[in-house]
């Protein structure tokens, strides 16, 4: 754009991790906004002057945020709907953000968006586009058409308004190449404002990337309507050009990898490990990743150490392979502790992820868990409330599988969103309580904090300390 003005505005909405997390604050975090960072390299390398603002951490109310993104006087403004749990903030900021400046054009998109694309045009009218699925491509299209009065109806996979009338068009929107992406630009966002879970390895400049999209396997509690199910890879040389640039440039000095599944080919898992292992070696560069226990052996245990690997985490779900077998988690339970003692020999903290509460969970199966938990060794356990996600398959038919309490605003996994018809709302609170004491009363536990984070940190791990110890542990 040629007068100094912004064409558009990209904004993750406000979010308050003591209100979403509660206690919990301390799991939560104040994640980067990949989303938002893959969308503004694409606008920018298509001459589209990009705005970042990611009022998450801003502790600002929504009236203020809003004001705040007219005051920039923007043609459009692109708000994620991606996060469930904060769809209500961001429909909120949409309504006023348009009772401020109707002639803005509000576009959407998002993981929560994509799934129920309809539904949120419908419950939100004032979003002028919506764009289902992967961002990059279509939105500078879309912005194109706009300003130069095209129809939009001869791109795939939008939702739009014409009149009275809600218009959509066919199928939806896949990168083809995610190799031929621009770099994400990170100087626009302030890495500083971004913590990490304290389960994870922690280092004073940590950051999310994903060396890949999709995932093969068919989880029913998890939610991959936007990236798929077939797996893209980036490229070798692609992410050692973005590696490089967030060490030299960003001073980053630690990875979290989100990949859905890192482990997933043997040759592309070398690969990955022989890049870490170059940065390992040059720049004392660790790294976290999330991985599924029956891909890891010694050898790949190995591998992820000495490239500088030092925090993975499993998937556990549940000690119930009843409950696995619920949530399609292809897991032989019995395998656990051999694969958690693979990891933990090679020298790597190891976090247990668990869910609670999903469909068919009963006292049994939290008990299957707890007795699990006694039997496996982890650094750190870490528990969600199953969360029913609108894109994800035990969404589909979910109330004549128990009941739906409070809303979007709930699915944060700390708080009850759903009750199975197998449990009682007081079995499962018991149940929650009971997992989370199992674990972080068991006295090797206490030593490995004690030892990792001292006296004084055994408060930032059990965060809100007495309280905290109240609520899990006495109680
Ligand atoms: C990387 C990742 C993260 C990173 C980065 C988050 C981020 N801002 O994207 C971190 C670690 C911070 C993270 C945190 C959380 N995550 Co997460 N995360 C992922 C993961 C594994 C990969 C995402 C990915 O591949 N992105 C690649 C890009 C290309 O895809 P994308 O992010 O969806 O964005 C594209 C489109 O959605 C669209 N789009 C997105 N935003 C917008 C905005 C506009 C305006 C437009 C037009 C388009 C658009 O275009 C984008 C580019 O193509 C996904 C799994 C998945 N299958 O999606 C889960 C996932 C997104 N996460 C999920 C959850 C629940 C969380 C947490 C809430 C977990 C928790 N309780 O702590 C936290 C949220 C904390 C916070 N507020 O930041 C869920 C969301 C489900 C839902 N409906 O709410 C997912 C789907 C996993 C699941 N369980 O099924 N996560
Ligand atoms: S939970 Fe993990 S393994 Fe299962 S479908 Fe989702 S990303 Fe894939």
């Amino acid at each position: 754009m040629d007068n100094g003005k912004i064409d558009i505005v990209l904004v993750s909405p406000p979010f308050d991790l003591r209100e979403n997390f509660g206690l919990l604050d301390f799991v939560g975090q104040y994640g980067s906004p990949i989303n938002l960072l893959y969308l503004a390299a694409s606008l920018e390398g298509a001459g589209i002057s990009t705005k970042l603002s990611d009022l998450s951490y801003k502790n600002k109310s929504i009236e203020e945020c809003a004001q705040y993104i007219v005051s920039m006087e923007s043609e459009f403004v692109g708000i994620a709907v991606h996060f469930t749990f904060l769809v209500p903030k961001s429909l909120k900021l949409i309504s006023i953000i348009k009772s401020l400046n109707p002639k803005i054009k509000i576009i959407v998109g998002g993981v929560h968006f994509t799934s129920l694309p309809e539904k949120t045009m419908n419950e939100c009218r004032e979003i002028d586009v919506g764009i289902i699925g992967e961002g990059e491509e279509v939105i500078v299209k879309v912005i194109k058409c706009l300003k130069a009065g095209d129809s939009l109806e001869n791109l795939q996979g939008l939702i739009f308004r014409r009149g009275k009338e809600l218009v959509k068009t066919e199928g939806g929107n896949l990168v083809s190449d995610i190799n031929k992406l621009p770099f994400s630009l990170f100087e626009k966002i302030d890495l500083s404002h971004y913590s990490f879970a304290v389960y994870k390895e922690k280092r004073n400049n940590t950051f999310p990337i994903i060396t890949s999209r999709g995932c093969p396997f068919s989880c029913t509690f998890c939610d991959r309507t936007v990236v798929g199910r077939e797996i893209r890879f980036h490229n070798i040389d692609y992410l050692s050009k973005m590696i490089d640039t967030l060490v030299k440039e960003f001073k980053v000095n630690c990875f979290d990898v989100e990949d859905e599944n890192i482990c997933i080919t043997k040759n592309r898992f070398k690969d990955i490990c022989g890049l870490f292992k170059n940065m390992f070696q040059s720049y004392n560069i660790t790294w976290h990743c999330s991985i599924r226990a029956d891909s890891v052996n010694r050898e790949t245990a190995k591998m992820l150490y000495d490239s500088g690997c030092r925090s993975v985490t499993f998937g556990i779900e549940s000690g119930s392979q009843r409950m696995l077998n619920v949530y399609n988690k292809k897991l032989n339970i019995n395998e656990m502790p051999e694969k958690c003692k693979i990891i933990r020999k090679a020298g790597i903290t190891l976090a247990g992820s668990f869910i609670i509460g999903g469909p068919g969970e009963n006292t049994e199966s939290i008990l299957e868990t707890i007795n699990l938990l006694k039997r496996i060794e982890l650094d750190y356990m870490y528990l969600w409330y199953f969360v029913p996600f609108p894109g994800s398959v035990l969404y589909q038919d979910i109330e004549n599988k128990g009941k739906l309490l409070g809303g979007y605003s709930n699915m944060t996994g700390q708080h009850i969103s759903f009750i199975p018809l197998t449990l009682s709302r007081e079995q499962l609170e018991r149940g929650y309580k009971l997992i989370y004491r199992t674990f972080y009363s068991k006295p090797s536990v206490i030593l490995k904090t004690i030892k990792k984070h001292g006296l004084k940190g055994i408060p930032k791990v059990f965060r809100s300390g007495i309280k905290y110890f109240s609520r899990f542990i006495l109680n």
